[in-house]
C-alpha cells in the first residue's frame, strides 16, 4: 500500500501540528512541500486535491482527503491509534475538553496572528487588533494561573490540544512585536512545558530549528514591509 501524502510548508504552524502528531504516532508520510511564496498551492493539480488551497492537506493511502490541521490530527489518531493519550477514545470527558481547547485555539490563532499578517500585507495594524489580542491573552493567562505544571486538560500528559495551541503560539515567539510571552507568565510556563514535553519525540531538534528559521524569515519580511 502506498504511503499517505502530506502537503505542507515548513513555516506553517498548522503543518507542524500535523507532522508532530504523525511523528508521535509513527505515521510514515510522503512529504510534498508546496512553496506558498511562489504560489505552488494554486497549481491546478493541487486545487483538484484541495480546492481551498490550504496546507496542511493529508491524503490517506486510499485517496481520502482531509484538511484543517486539528481535524487531520484527530483523524490520524482515530485511524491509527484510537487509544492514544493524544485523544483517548474511551474517555468522553477528556475528549470533550480536548475538543473545547481545539475550537478555542482556532479563534486564538486568528486573533494573535492578525497584526503580523497586516504588516506582511502592507496594511496598517489597527489598535483594536492589538487590544483584542492582549485581552484574549490576559484572560488565557489568568485561566492558566491554576494550571500548576499541568497541561490543558488539567492532567500531567499533553494532548492534541496542547500541540495545536503550542504551534499557534509560535507566532509570539517568531514575531514578538505586539504580544510578548513575558507579559503572560502562566502562558509562558505552559508554552515551555509543551516545548519540553515534545523534545522526547523530536530528538533531532527539528521543532526549535524550524522556529528559528521562521523567526529569521518573518523578521526579515516584517522589516522589509515596514520600510514601505
Ligand atoms: N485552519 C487551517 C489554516 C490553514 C492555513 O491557513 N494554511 C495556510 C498556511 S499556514 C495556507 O495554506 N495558506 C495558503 C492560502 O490560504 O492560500 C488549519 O488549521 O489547517
Amino acid at each position: 500500500m502506498s504511503k499517505p501524502i502530506f502537503y505542507y510548508h515548513p513555516f506553517s504552524g498548522p503543518c507542524r501540528t500535523v507532522s508532530t502528531v504523525a511523528k508521535i504516532l509513527n505515521v510514515d508520510m510522503e512529504m510534498k512541500k508546496l512553496d506558498l511564496l511562489t504560489k505552488e498551492h494554486l497549481n491546478p493539480e493541487f486545487l483538484k486535491v484541495n480546492p481551498f488551497h490550504k496546507v496542511p492537506t493529508f491524503v490517506d493511502s486510499d485517496g481520502f482527503v482531509v484538511d484543517e490541521s486539528r481535524v487531520i490530527a484527530m483523524y490520524l489518531v482515530e485511524s491509527r491509534k484510537p487509544d492514544s493519550f493524544l485523544y483517548p477514545k474511551n474517555d468522553l470527558k477528556k475528549r470533550i475538553q480536548i475538543d473545547r481547547w481545539l475550537h478555542y485555539d482556532i479563534n486564538l490563532s486568528t486573533t494573535i496572528s492578525a497584526p503580523m499578517f497586516c504588516v506582511f500585507r502592507g496594511h496598517q495594524v489597527q489598535d483594536y487588533q492589538v487590544e483584542q489580542g492582549k485581552e484574549t491573552l490576559k484572560t488565557l493567562d489568568g485561566v492558566m494561573q491554576s494550571f500548576e505544571g499541568k497541561f490543558l486538560t488539567g492532567a500531567d500528559q499533553f494532548t492534541l490540544a496542547d500541540i495545536a495551541m503550542y504551534f499557534s503560539l509560535n507566532t509570539m515567539e517568531v514575531y514578538p512585536k505586539y504580544f510578548k510571552f513575558d507579559d503572560y507568565p502562566n502562558l509562558k510556563s505552559w508554552y515551555h512545558r509543551v516545548a519540553e514535553a515534545l523534545k522526547q519525540y523530536d530528538t533531532e531538534g527539528t521543532i526549535p530549528k524550524a522556529i528559528e528559521t521562521m523567526k529569521q524569515f518573518i523578521q526579515q519580511r516584517a522589516a522589509e514591509a515596514e520600510k514601505h
